[in-house]
């Protein structure tokens, strides 16, 4: 029977289930990632789990958020992650060696194996053909123990790629299209495959910014073939013998199959303040730019920083507006300092950032007031940039490069020929900042700062209860929104009882405190709630604030699991009820426990209306045994003292 590549894959890691759409299945994983903003809290819950060494072929923890050290925060969970890394068994990258998707590409990703990340653009590895997922700090601690990783098994979009890309058209334009046609919400439950003719025109960092970017549509992952492309890059990385064809069959069964002409593509932006909010850059030229950022795991490669470095070669940068460079890796930095393409950056009046997240994540380079801010991140959520009231526009390097120079937007498509760039054969490899563990971790003493606080645990959701609704929000909401970032909050990230006071506070800077005196409490969203990050804290945050459940139309694949990981039920409820429900409404909730043991619809009585409202609990036989058993490190405590 001819097979896609996802298929291939799954079935090569698959530990149980069945391969049909939508069906719960466990596989396999063979590499896991973390980085330091989700990886403290997945460290103390491998501690938890009582496991000596890492049982995967590969773990590596990466420091690439949290690198502003404002205080001694930051610096104590780099101390923490350097020591537990070493004392079991993980590869450990430094802080100032790069962003853990580039890293992780460039060094350690296999073709053809698996990768879980507790980082939602973990879909970056599918660049050279591995399945990597996106998933929640815990999951991965779980996996890293050896336990198999459960998802639905999702329904494979084939995308067929012909032509090549034009003049100003880049990668970063190929995902806006598919942003553009298919939505935040367009890629729940799916992988996205690429094929076709126009795959050997792509690059391997190109094909990265694709995969990136996929977690945008909600996507479970994204992949492209390994090809003769991929094993160049391989060769370049001086690890050629990683490589391995990975490739579909002829007649790949794609439950659909979207065709994307490169040739017809031209420069696209998405506007404030969502991913999918795509246009023309020429349907906005002309408007004032304040501030540009080029960097971030979406497009920060080598060719990347060598494009915009020769569009920018001799000229400067405008005066009302700022430039802002972050290499991706110390590999590209190192690349380009040598081979002079940063001088011309210098020159040019760009600032550059060491290599991590920046301002991606709100560390910094918040935009003035009102201000416009051209970014080639992934993500332009309302107030991830640290100004509440900027736009966050999305576009690729090339034209965050014109827009640089002239202060405004422009599409020079048709204008001004794009300059080409040559890379190099062969790239410069020093894998002096990453720290191998051990072989005899005995003498390694794991340090711990006053920040790293436990980890909050409740008591399973109980047969009957009572809960307010503490916030209505609406569709869409973002992790960000549930559990904010930035320099400010993130250096809290191993502090929950801290950070929780910031949960929601840029909606509503009143819910922590109502929460705390109202208990339990419940937050009522409308469709894809939960979209976004993989933070953990989202849901943990919420949980120390004595959340029992969230009621939504739908949700997000990684908050969702997130929820259930720390035993708050997502409880999906209907259109109607959601319109009639307000802040404040009571809910009495009877036979919880039974219901959803038996995956059936709960009855709410909305007190003192003699309304009832129906909530439904869609989770797999798995995920409805942790949520009552109060999370997952509670099941798979419970699982090993009964083995
Ligand atoms: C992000 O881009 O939002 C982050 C910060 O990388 C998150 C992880 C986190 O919140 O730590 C992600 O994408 O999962
Ligand atoms: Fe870092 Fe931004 Fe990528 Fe998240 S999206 S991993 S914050 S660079």
């Amino acid at each position: 029977m001819p097979a896609t590549l996802t298929e291939k894959i799954i079935a090569r890691h698959i530990v149980s289930g069945e391969m049909t759409a939508g069906s719960p299945i466990d596989i396999r994983i063979a590499q896991t990632l973390t980085q330091d903003a989700t990886g403290t809290m997945a460290y103390l819950q491998f501690e938890a789990m009582g496991v000596e060494r890492v049982q995967t072929d590969l773990s590596v923890s990466y420091v690439d958020h949290n690198t502003l050290q404002t205080g001694f925060e930051n610096a104590d969970d780099h101390r923490y992650l350097q020591s537990v890394a070493a004392k079991h068994g993980i590869y450990f990258s430094r802080p100032g060696n790069g962003i853990c998707h580039q890293v992780h590409l460039e060094r350690f990703g296999m073709p053809g194996g698996t990768l879980l990340g507790s980082d939602s653009h973990t879909p970056t590895g599918g660049g050279i053909g591995m399945l990597a997922i996106g998933a929640g700090g815990l999951d991965v601690a779980a996996a890293m123990a050896g336990e198999p990783f459960s998802l639905n098994m999702p329904e494979v979009i084939g995308v067929r790629l012909e032509g090549e890309l034009q003049g100003w058209a880049s990668a970063k334009d190929v995902i806006l299209e598919l942003l553009r046609r298919l939505s935040v919400k367009g890629g729940v439950g799916r992988v996205f495959e690429y094929f076709g003719p126009g795959v050997a025109t792509l690059s391997v960092p190109e094909r990265a910014t694709i995969t990136n970017m996929g977690a945008e549509l909600g996507a479970t992952s994204s992949i492209f073939p390994s090809d003769e492309v991929t094993r160049q890059f391989l060769r370049a990385q001086q690890r050629e013998d990683a490589w391995s064809e990975q490739i579909a069959d002829e007649d790949a069964p794609f439950a659909e199959v979207i065709t994307i002409d490169l040739s017809a593509i031209k420069p696209l932006v998405a506007q404030p303040h969502m991913p999918d909010e795509v246009v023309p850059v020429s349907e906005i030229a002309g408007l004032k730019v304040d501030q540009v950022c080029i960097g971030s795991c979406t497009n920060s490669s080598l060719k990347d920083l060598m494009t915009v470095a020769a569009i920018l070669k001799g000229r400067t940068v405008h005066e009302h507006t700022s430039l802002v460079v972050s290499p991706g890796s110390r590999q590209v930095e190192e690349m380009i300092a040598r081979n002079g393409a940063l001088a011309d950056l210098l020159a040019a009046g760009a600032r550059v950032l060491e290599p991590a997240c920046g301002p991606c994540i709100g560390m910094g380079q918040a935009p003035p007031t009102g201000g416009v801010s051209v970014r080639t991140f992934n993500r332009n959520f309302l107030g991830r940039s640290g100004t509440a009231d900027a736009g966050i526009y999305l576009t690729s390097p090339e034209i965050a490069a014109a827009v640089a120079i002239s202060g405004e937007f422009v599409d020079p498509s048709g204008q001004v020929d794009l300059p080409a760039v040559e890379l190099p054969e062969v790239f410069t490899v020093d894998d002096s900042m990453i720290i191998p563990p051990p072989d005899d971790p005995s003498e390694v003493e794991v340090v711990r700062g006053p920040n790293i606080q436990p980890i909050p645990l409740r008591d399973p959701i109980p047969e009957s209860f009572e809960a307010t609704v503490l916030l209505k929000v609406g569709d869409n909401i973002t992790t960000d929104d549930i559990m904010p970032a930035g320099a400010k909050i993130l250096p809290l990230r191993s502090n929950i009882p801290a950070i929780s006071q910031f949960v929601f506070s840029g909606i509503d800077p009143e819910f922590a405190s109502r929460a705390e005196a109202i208990q339990p409490g419940l937050i009522l969203g409308g469709q894809n709630y939960g979209q976004g990050s993989s933070r953990e804290h989202a849901a943990l945050a919420p949980l120390h604030l004595g959340i029992r459940a969230v009621l939504a139309e739908s949700f997000a694949r990684i908050h969702k699991a997130n929820l259930v990981n720390f035993g708050i039920a997502p409880l999906e409820i209907a259109a109607a009820d959601y319109e009639a429900l307000e802040q404040g409404a009571v809910l009495r909730i009877e036979g919880a426990r039974e219901a959803i043991a038996a995956g059936k619809p709960i009855t709410a009585e909305v007190v003192g209306t003699g309304r009832t409202v129906s909530l439904t609990c869609d989770l797999s036989e798995r995920e409805r045994e942790i949520l009552l058993a109060g999370g997952r490190l509670n099941h798979i405590r419970q699982r090993r003292q009964g083995a």
